[in-house]
């Protein structure tokens, strides 16, 4: 059986979102009022057409996509950015590279258990998120 990321998810831990959002270039206010918040995610999968909503009482962020088609990608109200962002399957993980100004820069997303593990990448800098199940 395929897996199958549905379901709305809430933030349990949040490690270096500080280091990434350095990376990404987000100014002091805007992270420190970012690193409190505790998203949650909302992910419709239909097969291999995804929609992510990440959402916040600061800010919100929209993703849709289909696996395997690239698509160019705003990041509006995160650091603004364009860039052209790809997500494959590799096994049961889904991994997103988003190329860009910024080198080394995407997510991977997998199951373990019952959390959603999410990490974050760019340049150096790697977050770890931990969502359970609202
Ligand atoms: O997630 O790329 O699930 O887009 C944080 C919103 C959203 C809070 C982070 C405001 C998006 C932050 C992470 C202000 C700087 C992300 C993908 C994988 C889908």
């Amino acid at each position: 059986m395929p897996v199958d990321f549905s379901g709305t998810w809430n933030l349990v831990s949040n490690d270096n979102f500080e280091g990434y959002m350095v990376a990404l270039g987000i100014d002091f206010a805007t992270r420190k009022i970012a690193k409190m918040l505790k998203p949650q995610k909302v992910i419709k999968q239909d097969g291999d057409s995804f929609y992510i909503h990440t959402t916040s009482t600061f800010r919100d962020y929209l993703l849709e996509f289909k696996v395997g088609e690239e698509f160019e990608e705003d990041n509006k109200g995160l650091d603004n950015r364009k860039c052209k962002s790809l997500v494959t399957w590799q096994n049961d993980k889904l991994v997103c590279v988003q190329t860009g100004e910024k080198k080394n820069r995407g997510w991977t997303h997998w199951l373990e258990g019952d959390d959603l593990h999410l990490e974050l990448r760019c340049e150096n800098q790697v977050c770890k998120q931990v969502f359970k199940r609202a």
